[in-house]
């Protein structure tokens, strides 16, 4: 074993997505020696990955950006309120380019293990390239949608044309002109590529298991106007998004959905319907995600919009959701996504009356027999959570495994560490957060940063949560998970994956709570925290 002066670097950070720049660069700034791993060719993470067509943002663009820097911050111009994979793209290379990040990052390199040397306090890690790094830092930045995953369906391999996964698409652009395309799965991703290609195909068939309450995301570009006021509002609108639940400029609402009259209530839920993204659940009638009532009268409107929408009832009637209300599962927000339903090249299979049977090589075989394609798009979903940590050979202190310590679901504290790993930590990581993602990413960066900052100055080898810091989170996950509109089907609780046990992977108690949470740390001066 090297001794701890053999170090290679001091922070090791995995991952060049809307976390891992953040955290590279902190550690550059504090003087550290620092180096990012990437699996695919190009920063962005999931919007190096997710490049199919009609892939976009449903937070506002100006509130997902980095706001560590007002330099930063003022250096670009977000065309779109919900940028699309293209600028979010670019985005990330102005901000890796702007802050000088390019030349510390490998790519091609896939982290397969990491292993952890008590004696020195260090990590060795291995990546697919074959790549070994020494470093007393080692930061997960894996992000929670990072594994794509395939229905557990026979055949898959012998389709002969054309098939990929929303999360594994391709760089050089899939033609779709003139093609018979399938794409199964109707969650946030499968329903913004569905509208993306029905213009160009010769025929769209949608696979369908569970609808899901699709409404318009109400996108529009921002104009001059607009960019100004961002630019003069900065520190306005970090103060706003540092005291919201969610992590997002939506304000709560204080009504309840029968404290107005019927007539206040229909105009109410007009308003609602083309309000954009998340306004639709932060901004709604302050009852309605826990009162079972409120919910069904919004989605009974809702219900109402899909088949004034839909041309043919049946096809309307399988479009509506059944067995879950409002934001029971994560609501995606999508672009003349019903609409695309009254196209005739357009038709929808129903995988809850004819469930597939096989992938051939020509097409997809339902109960009801076989349909031929030239494209199958896979918009299946993914191991939300843990699925990257728990594959990346993470080895603790007594060789401890983390996909071990995590058999019946995560343990962290604050969605950022856990116990028995030292050194190690999942900044954007399960149990952390519940909304705008790069908020609670960037406290938890933030925590880190401050944390490993404290232990080199203060000459500690090693850092880890203790136990008891730990369980208080996982009781708190626990506890308030209850109140979490979420229900059992939501990949929020790992459910969409064979094998995965049953736990909720999300921050249930809002951002305050882990800032909170992270402050109290911080303030105790890491109590218990330092080896
Ligand atoms: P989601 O939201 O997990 O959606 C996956 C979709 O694929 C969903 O409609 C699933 O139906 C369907 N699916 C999954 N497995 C199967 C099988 N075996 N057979 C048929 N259909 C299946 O993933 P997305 O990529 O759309 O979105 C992920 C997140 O990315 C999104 O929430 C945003 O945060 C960004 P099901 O509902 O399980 O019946």
């Amino acid at each position: 074993t090297k001794s701890s002066t053999d170090i290679d670097v001091d922070v090791l950070v995995v991952g060049a997505g809307v976390t891992g720049i953040e955290q590279l660069h902190r550690a550059l700034e504090a003087g550290f020696s620092a180096r990012l791993l990437e699996a695919g060719d190009g920063v962005g993470g999931v919007w190096y990955w997710n490049r199919y067509p009609g892939a976009r943002l449903d937070s506002e663009s100006y509130t997902y950006g980095y706001l560590f820097s007002e330099e930063l911050f003022k250096g670009w111009e977000w065309q779109e309120r919900f940028a699309g994979q293209p600028e979010n793209e670019r985005y990330f290379n102005y901000a890796v380019d702007t802050l000088n990040l390019r030349q510390h990052i490998t790519f091609g390199a896939r982290v397969t293990a990491a292993e952890f040397d008590e004696s020195s306090g260090t990590w060795l890690v291995r990546a697919s390239d074959g790549t070994e790094v020494r470093t007393r830092f080692l930061i997960a930045a894996t992000g929670v949608l990072s594994i794509p995953v395939f229905p557990n369906v026979p055949g898959r391999n012998d389709f002969r044309g054309i098939q990929h996964h929303t999360g594994l698409w391709p760089d050089d652009p899939v033609d779709f002109r003139g093609k018979r395309v399938a794409v199964i799965g109707t969650g946030s991703s499968g329903v913004q590529v569905i509208p993306a290609v029905a213009g160009e195909v010769a025929s769209l068939t949608v696979y369908q298991r569970t609808p899901n309450w699709c409404t318009p995301l109400g996108n529009e570009p921002i104009d001059a106007r607009q960019q100004a006021e961002l630019k003069s509002g900065f520190e306005q609108l970090r103060e706003t998004l540092d005291e919201s639940v969610s992590g997002f400029l939506h304000q709560l609402q204080e009504t309840n959905a029968f404290d107005v009259p019927e007539a206040e209530r229909r105009a109410f839920y007009e308003k609602m319907w083309t309000s954009p993204g998340f306004s639709k659940v932060i901004s709604h009638y302050a009852d309605v995600l826990n009162d079972p009532t409120a919910n069904a009268d919004w989605c009974e409107f809702m219900s109402g919009k899909i088949r004034e929408i839909v041309e043919d009832p049946a096809t309307a009637e399988k479009l509506i959701p059944k067995d879950h209300g409002w934001a029971g599962k994560r609501p995606p927000f999508t672009t003349d996504y019903f609409e695309v339903y009254n196209d005739p090249k357009v038709s929808l299979v129903d995988l809850r009356e004819t469930p597939i049977t096989r992938v051939t090589e020509s097409g997809i075989e339902t109960t009801d027999g076989l349909r031929e394609f030239d494209i199958i798009v896979w918009a299946s979903g993914f191991d939300f959570g843990t699925g990257a940590l728990n594959r990346m050979g993470i080895r603790g202190r007594d060789g401890l495994a983390l996909e071990e310590y995590w058999s019946d679901g995560p343990h962290t504290f604050a969605g950022v560490m856990a116990h028995g790993f030292p050194n190690f930590f999942f900044p954007a990581g399960p149990h952390g957060a519940a909304g705008n993602n790069p908020r609670y990413g960037g406290d938890q960066v933030q925590f880190v940063d401050e944390l490993i900052r404290y232990a080199r100055d203060h000459e500690y080898t090693a850092v880890e949560v203790p136990e008891q810091v730990e369980d208080a989170w996982n009781r708190m996950v626990a506890e308030m998970s209850v109140y979490s509109s979420f229900g059992d089907s939501s990949y929020f609780y790992g459910t969409n994956i064979e094998g995965k046990p049953k736990a909720f992977l999300l921050n249930p108690a809002g951002r305050p709570k882990l800032r909170e949470a992270l402050g109290e740390v911080l303030e105790s001066k890491y109590q218990g925290f330092l080896g």
